[in-house]
């Protein structure tokens, strides 16, 4: 029996997912109330992919973080011109922005790897 994906094109190249301090948490609530980050993280669980994680520091609503959210947020503007994350950096460079690009992108491109049975 083949444990293979068989919808849409597969995607097995290295990702690397950007995210806030509350990592990848409340990604399963509800849309509205879930968290960027954690929706980003559970599309690409969901999808089979594998992933480096790198957690930025601040947000924009908590000013006694701005220094730090400055610093650690150079690189995050450098891939994507914006300092919001999550953001998706894709093997050949590219960058997806945003909780709901990153769930399209994962949706139609899962991961070829064999899905462990359930
Ligand atoms: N619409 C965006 C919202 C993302 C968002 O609010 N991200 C927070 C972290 S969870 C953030 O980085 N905000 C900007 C900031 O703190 O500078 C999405 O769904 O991806």
């Amino acid at each position: 029996m083949s444990t293979q994906r068989s919808c849409g094109p597969a995607y097995d190249d290295p990702v690397v997912l950007y995210v806030c301090p509350s990592g990848t948490s409340f990604g399963g609530l509800p849309a509205p109330i879930a968290h960027p980050c954690g929706r980003a993280a559970k599309a690409l669980d969901d999808a089979g992919h594998s992933y480096e994680r790198k957690t930025v520091k601040g947000g924009a609503m908590k000013f006694w973080t701005w220094p730090a959210r400055a610093r650690d947020r150079v690189e995050v503007e450098r891939l994507s011109g914006q300092r919001a994350v999550p953001i998706l950096v894709l093997d050949d460079g590219s960058v997806i922005t945003g909780s709901g690009a990153i769930v399209r992108w994962a949706e139609t491109n899962p991961s070829a790897a064999p899905v462990a049975a359930s």
